[in-house]
């Protein structure tokens, strides 16, 4: 373990620990960040109102608008010239969410990682190949210094530019690939088309992230490489990857709880929900200076679990993402998400585990398309066996969706790959309108 003493504390250290970070993170945003003291007066708490953890319900939840509103350095606790460097997350409309960085908020990633990473099997004696864009997106820099900071040798490879990953990958004899699952697909299909195998490469592990995918994923990443393939979460808000990661026993990702304090909501209601119980995930920092966050509301669905992991930490984890509250699609009146498609797809043979999403609408009825493509294009040429194929991708999604989803076999290697975080759902319903 990375920091034993923290992964191992008991429940009832860990509590008072996070309580005594707590109250010292509202007291300093409640005197040091306009926009909260007017929250929390609004909400009628000032800091001495945090007596135990349970008052942390009383705290308003923060949201993405907030920090949209407050662009860009509304939300930033400390003067600028304490701050050491600076992030955002692209999003897909207007400004970046923009989040900024003190020297210690940079430590405490790097912490952070160095724990997820070492209990993903990492050590110093490891070359770490980062395939994540470097750039204002926290994927590369917070793997990087993590990595770093354990001793690893890291490669700043950036994302793309796959043959040449390819390569490196073979002469500096990489043994760690970071890298988002779908582009770790991609490279796996490059690396086959080059003739290279994976008896050629000494790659042992896969520390993924930055986007949800399934356990299927998983088996086929670890089939294609013949590596353990570990998943870690985070997100630009909260500090980048690091909030969480999955050890080796794969049973869910352990929580940085000492810096992040977790809980499970009912989206549409807020109510907080009992261990065990999936919703959105709401977490508050409690040793962030740059830019520290009450209750901020992911749009994640996870769960979370307290039972002992077999590693002998003893951190809360949380459940492989289910999806985001704003992309589970409504078809027809049903919850769609795009993984529950994944997990359906990756189960057939002869298809290839790309695919894409397309909902479009027909006059007031949403209809759902699913393109996957064809493993080899042999098939092709058997309208009856392509039939078939069609079919039976029908009805395995029926099965699992509840809703009629037509489907499209596109030719081999059709569908845009992503050196990033890949784009599965095409929503063309609001098109017309505009
Ligand atoms: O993606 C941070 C990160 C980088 C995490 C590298 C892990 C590895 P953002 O660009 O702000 O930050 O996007 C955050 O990505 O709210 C999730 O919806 C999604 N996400 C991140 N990790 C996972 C994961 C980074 N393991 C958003 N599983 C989050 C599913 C994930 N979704």
């Amino acid at each position: 373990m990375w920091n034993k003493e923290i992964e191992t504390m008991s429940r009832k250290d860990m509590q008072a620990l996070q309580l005594r970070r707590l109250q010292a993170t509202v007291k300093r945003v409640y005197n040091k960040v306009p926009f909260y003291r007017k929250k929390l007066d609004e909400a009628g708490i000032t800091p001495d109102s945090i007596k135990t953890l349970e008052d942390i319900k009383k705290i308003p939840f923060t949201v993405k608008d907030d920090l949209r509103d407050n662009y860009p350095f509304g939300l930033f606790a400390v003067p600028m010239k304490n701050i050491v460097r600076i992030h955002a997350s692209s999003g897909t409309t207007g400004k970046p969410t923009t989040v900024g960085y003190t020297a210690a908020d940079l430590d405490m990633w790097s912490e952070c990682v160095a724990r997820l990473a070492t209990m993903a099997g990492a050590t110093a004696d490891d070359t770490a190949q980062i395939a994540f864009g470097y750039g204002l997106f926290t994927g590369a820099f917070g793997l990087h210094y993590g990595l770093e900071k354990i001793g690893a040798t890291v490669i700043p490879m950036s994302s793309g530019n796959t043959e040449k990953q390819i390569m490196i990958m073979q002469d500096y004899k990489s043994t760690i690939l970071v890298s988002t699952p779908s582009y770790a697909l991609y490279m796996a299909e490059v690396m086959e088309d080059l003739g290279v195998k994976k008896s050629d490469i000494c790659l042992k592990v896969g520390l993924f992230g930055a986007e949800g995918s399934t356990e299927e994923m998983r088996a086929e990443l670890e089939k294609r490489w013949g590596i353990i393939a570990t998943e870690n979460y985070g997100m630009s808000e909260l500090i980048g990857p690091g909030v969480s990661g999955e050890c080796i026993h794969k049973t869910g990702m352990h929580i940085n709880e000492d810096f992040f304090i977790p809980e499970i909501i009912n989206s549409e209601t807020g109510e907080v929900l009992p261990e065990g119980e999936f919703g959105e995930l709401v977490i508050t920092t409690v040793s962030k200076e740059g830019i520290p966050l009450l209750r901020y509301r992911t749009k994640d669905i996870t769960c979370l679990m307290y039972e002992p992991c077999p590693c002998g930490r003893t951190s809360v984890r949380m459940h492989k993402i289910q999806g985001r509250t704003d992309d589970m699609l409504i078809i027809r009146g049903v919850n769609v998400f795009p993984t529950q498609v994944e997990s359906v797809l990756l189960g057939i043979e002869h298809i290839s585990p790309h695919y894409q999403l397309v909902v479009t609408k027909n006059g007031y009825i949403d209809e759902l398309k699913v393109v996957v493509e064809l493993e080899d294009s042999s098939l092709l040429d058997s309208f009856s066996r392509l039939e078939s194929l069609e079919k039976h991708i029908r009805h395995k999604l029926h099965v699992v969706l509840g809703i009629d989803a037509k489907v499209q076999l596109a030719e081999p290697k059709t569908i845009e790959r992503s050196v990033g975080k890949a784009k599965r759902v095409i929503d063309l319903r609001g098109e017309k309108q505009k």
